[in-house]
């Protein structure tokens, strides 16, 4: 086969374009790029998720590791970082920036162990767990053990899983998880699935994602959000406009188009899906990354120390999403109240809650483990029983936040790209960044 030099590659060793691109230039009316694969084929397959070659690379880069991993992780490799070239530093000498820079040092550590473990378990599901055929839960289940196992968990003050694992298909866009006793759910071969996954250590917390897709069809509705999202990461950085970011990811977004069986479909930003800051031990802070360019307001600004989940979600559909199907995620109102409780069950499910997850967002998969949820804080005395109208009681009266799957319409196909980013003194950081995406 014939390589054509010309051809734009992609594939998970390829640059990413924000060294070489950091301002891209506004073109007024731009091409839209192909929507069908009969082109040349290029020299590195696209990326669809999963690690195409199996039993490869990614366990030799740090020869303490198995593979499968088994080793817990205690090194913390920096992310992708990136220096500011002109930061206006309002009276603030080099010396005096980098001195704040040591101030942050431990936590900027805590940040890169995390993301060393979301790399290296993402890295297991990729080469082990991810086909056609797999079933959701026993995707979660062992993605969620890996992920205890090399954190070393230890309850939710210290470290563990951040949050459930999303793994939302096709028109569900995000914060689907499996339920205990729902029908299996088998991966299909032209499934769109978007696997979002976050760990935590002191609860600093990382959040990330990435769509797998078998189908060579998506290949351009999955290009269009990777590049989306890294639009937007390169866009980042202190003083940087929150407006300017989101008119960024959605002009990359929506300058693809994609053909799925045999219809071209312009690939939309999904408007009301967005990044946002993270806190600790708060996956959600006060800030907002849209992931469209109207809406915001003009004078927020990212700011020195904040750390954001770059995240963007592309479809074929309305490009709208709305609550459906059954709840399985749920997280404590992060500011609620004492509230007084009548029932019995709705105080025990409150006191396992505390204990066991804080503010971190749960599902009902995990109040079922022998552990509860913690083998840190239960042993294997945790699991929780009846705790159904507890759960709803506890939603009622605004001790808990459901949150719900997020659904465009039924037919499209949604994908999603999400990295965590910090912002430090002397340079931005993309903490999740790695070689897949
Ligand atoms: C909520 C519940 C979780 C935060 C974003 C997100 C997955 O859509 C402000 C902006 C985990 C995370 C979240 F279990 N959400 N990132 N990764 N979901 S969000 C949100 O609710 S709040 C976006
Ligand atoms: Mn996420
Ligand atoms: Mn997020």
């Amino acid at each position: 086969m014939v390589c054509n030099e010309d051809e734009e590659v992609e594939g998970p060793l390829v640059d990413t374009g924000l060294l070489s691109n950091p301002k891209p230039k506004r073109k007024k009316k731009k091409k839209k790029k192909k929507a069908s694969s009969s082109s040349a084929p290029s020299k590195t397959p696209t990326f669809r998720g999963v690690n195409p070659e199996c039993f490869t690379d990614i366990y030799l880069k740090y020869d303490e590791q198995t593979d499968p991993p088994t080793v817990p992780v205690t090194v913390a490799p920096e992310g992708e970082v990136f220096p500011y070239e002109n930061r206006a530093s309002f009276g603030d000498s080099p010396a005096e920036i980098r001195a704040r820079e040591r101030l942050q040092e431990d936590v900027v550590n805590t940040f890169r162990q995390a993301a060393e473990v979301h790399r290296q378990v993402r890295g297991f599901v990729q080469t082990h767990l991810i086909r056609p055929g797999v079933e959701l839960s026993d995707l979660c289940n062992q993605l969620e053990n890996k992920t205890r196992e090399l954190v070393q968990e230890r309850g939710w003050l210290e470290r563990g899983i951040a949050f459930p694992t999303g793994c939302s298909i096709n028109h569900v866009a995000a914060h689907y998880t499996p339920n205990p006793g729902d029908d299996p759910v088998v991966l299909q071969y032209d499934d769109v699935m978007k696997l979002d996954f976050g760990v935590q250590i002191n609860g600093r917390i990382i959040d990330s994602a990435w769509t797998v897709a078998f189908n060579p069809m998506y290949d351009n509705l999955l290009m269009a959000v990777k590049e989306a999202t890294n639009m937007g990461l390169s866009h980042a950085g202190v003083d940087a406009r929150i407006c300017d970011i989101g008119e960024a990811i959605q002009e990359t977004m929506e300058s693809y188009e994609v053909e799925i069986h045999g219809k071209t479909h312009p690939v939309k930003a999904i408007r009301n899906l967005n990044g946002h800051s993270i806190e600790q031990y708060r996956i959600h802070g006060k800030h907002y990354i849209p992931c469209i360019k109207d809406g915001v307001d003009e004078s927020a600004v990212m700011e020195e120390g904040d750390v954001y989940a770059i995240e963007t979600f592309g479809s074929t559909g309305r490009g709208y999403v709305v609550d459906g199907m059954e709840c399985s995620h749920y997280m404590k109102a992060f500011d609620a109240g004492h509230v007084p409780l009548r029932m019995q069950s709705s105080r025990r499910l409150l006191s396992h809650i505390n204990r066991t997850f804080g503010t971190l967002a749960f599902c009902r998969r995990w109040l079922e483990r022998e552990d509860g949820g913690s083998f840190h804080v239960h042993g294997d005395n945790g699991k929780q029983t009846k705790y159904v109208g507890a759960l709803k009681n506890l939603c009622d009266v605004g001790i808990l936040q459901p949150c719900p799957p997020l659904l465009d319409v039924p037919g499209s196909y949604t994908a999603q790209y999400e990295h965590t980013l910090i912002l430090k003194p002397t340079g931005k950081e993309i903490l999740s960044r790695g070689d897949d995406y």
